[in-house]
């Protein structure tokens, strides 16, 4: 291959590895949720072009609510959805939401948009 050829290649690989930096690794480490009055476990997630944190940490078996604060108007963001707990449910932009879910086994769970572009993850602990 010529150089130029090379150069093209090389461009295209460092495209998408900034694409999954950016999906994957750019919304920072795990949240453990804090658990309030009620031993209800709490965790506000920012939606803007993604969740943060995208990842939160619970416990099995005691009450979650995670409070999704959207900050946007983005449509792809309009609705969040947790397979896991039959959960599909509409943000309202620039205002606060609240899904409230008991997980009763240990795993790891995506909540996503409605279109699955969006990714988070819900691990839960024994
Ligand atoms: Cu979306």
């Amino acid at each position: 291959m010529s150089g130029i050829e090379w150069m093209v290649v090389l461009a295209g690989i460092a495209g998408i590895a900034w694409v999954n930096w950016y999906f994957f690794l750019s919304h920072g480490p795990a949240a453990q949720a804090a658990t309030g009055a009620g031993g209800v476990q709490e965790v506000t997630i920012a939606v803007q072009g993604g969740y943060s944190p995208a990842q939160v940490r619970v416990k099995r078996g005691a009450p979650v609510r995670l409070v999704f604060d959207r900050q946007e108007t983005s449509g792809c963001s309009e609705e969040v959805v947790i397979p896991e707990f039959g959960i599909r449910r509409f943000l309202p932009a620039f205002q606060k939401t609240a899904v409230e879910i008991t997980p009763t086994r240990a795993g790891t769970f995506d909540f996503t948009c409605g279109m699955s572009m969006l990714r988070g993850k819900l691990t839960v602990e024994d």
